[in-house]
């Protein structure tokens, strides 16, 4: 049931930061198979149709009654064709690794490849190395071009290597103590840095993917360089094996569902140690992302998610407040100057929207 706090939130509103988005909703079976048509469409590049079907997706996700007539739906619909396709099945298992977007798998399949096997070939997945140094990649983007293809051949070879380790699921408790390891680590770093659990476990996914933490320090001068810094000691733990720095760049394209932000992050590969009474020796994707202390609860709501969630927060503040939003800050549009909210909750004052706690983010 939707909280009573909730209720006056209109589930009609054209944003998704009005609407109150379960986990999962009272139409779960046809928002799936909904979501078959979406994912078939972003795998063909085909990004306005595939948003379209994000947005009804989500619309569906805060509709406080139950649709009755699902089977119709289903019957109308050809979405069994397209979840049964070979060319369907192929691109989704590409873009399942981590590292491959759309076009890359589109590109794979062009190729001929068709299984994991074929993947393996092709990238020449050597069998696992001694990990002592350090596998640092950057990644640059090319400004106004997103990279919708993906991190590039390394980082693919890397995922495709640790994927029986990546397609494993995070459990909420070891989300927990991968944050409590890491925040340990960051105070011998830096002293007095205050972080927060964001992603999917944030929105009460029961697991997760990967686990993302938004870090920052009250004294800005401390937060500076910390990403860096930070990597190479976990590194020098035996924690971090691999790391994709990722900083200082926009490139955000209106038709793409995902967008970056400036903030200095670095995408991780991350091992429990063998102290910790969670250690399996399961390789885990963990994102780190530092953001400046005046920008720390934007980019706690940003990276929050869901993407279609903060992605209406932005359309929001640009329609209705002449503001820009984004995980690394807000702005005023006509005069560039900048807001600093003290708390979560101040950011959605700002934008004069209802409060929603993050598990009703799941739009
Ligand atoms: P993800 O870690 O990709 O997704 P998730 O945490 O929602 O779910 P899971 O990890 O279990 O698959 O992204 C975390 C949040 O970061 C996401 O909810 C929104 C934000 N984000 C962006 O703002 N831009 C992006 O390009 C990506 C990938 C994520
Ligand atoms: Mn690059
Ligand atoms: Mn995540
Ligand atoms: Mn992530």
């Amino acid at each position: 049931p939707i909280p009573t706090e909730l209720s006056k939130l209109r589930y009609a509103s054209k944003y998704a930061c009005q609407r109150a988005s379960p986990l999962i909703c009272l139409n779960q079976a046809l928002a799936v198979e909904l979501d078959i048509i979406k994912r078939s469409r972003a795998l063909e590049g085909e990004e306005r149709s595939a948003l379209s079907y994000s947005r009804a997706i989500s619309a569906i996700k805060a509709y406080p009654r139950r649709i009755t007539s699902i089977r119709q739906v289903e019957e109308l619909s050809h979405v069994g064709t397209i979840a049964n396709s070979e060319r369907f099945k192929a691109l989704s298992l590409f873009s399942s690794i981590y590292g491959i977007g759309p076009s890359t798998a589109r590109r794979l399949y062009a190729l001929g490849l068709r299984t994991v096997d074929d993947l393996e070939v092709y990238f020449g997945v050597e069998p696992e190395e001694e990990e002592s140094q350090l596998v640092e990649l950057e990644h640059h983007e090319r400004f106004g071009r997103a990279s919708e293809s993906g991190l590039g051949e390394t980082w693919i070879k890397i995922a495709l290597g640790l994927r029986n380790d990546f397609e494993l699921m995070i459990p909420r408790a070891e989300v927990e103590e991968m944050g409590r390891v890491v925040m340990d680590e960051l105070n011998i770093v830096e002293h007095g840095c205050v972080s927060t659990i964001v992603g999917g476990y944030r929105r009460g996914k029961p697991q997760s993917n990967d686990v993302d933490i938004v870090f920052t320090h009250p004294d800005p001068t401390k937060s500076k360089g910390l990403c860096k810094r930070f990597v190479h000691h976990l590194h020098k733990k035996g924690m971090v094996t691999h790391v994709m720095h990722l900083s200082g760049f926009h490139g955000h394209n209106p038709l793409r569902t995902t967008h970056w932000d400036s903030l200095e992050k670095a995408l991780t590969v991350f091992i429990l140690p063998p102290s910790s009474p969670f250690y399996k020796g399961t390789r885990r994707r963990m994102d780190l992302i530092f953001a400046q202390p005046e920008v720390y609860w934007c980019a706690v709501i940003g990276w929050s998610g869901s993407i279609m969630f903060q992605r209406d927060i932005r359309q929001w503040a640009k329609d209705k407040k002449g503001m820009k939003f984004d995980s690394s800050g807000i702005t005023r549009r006509y005069d560039s100057k900048p807001f600093y909210p003290k708390t979560e909750k101040e950011v959605f004052d700002l934008f004069g929207l209802e409060w929603v706690d993050p598990v009703w983010r799941n739009a």
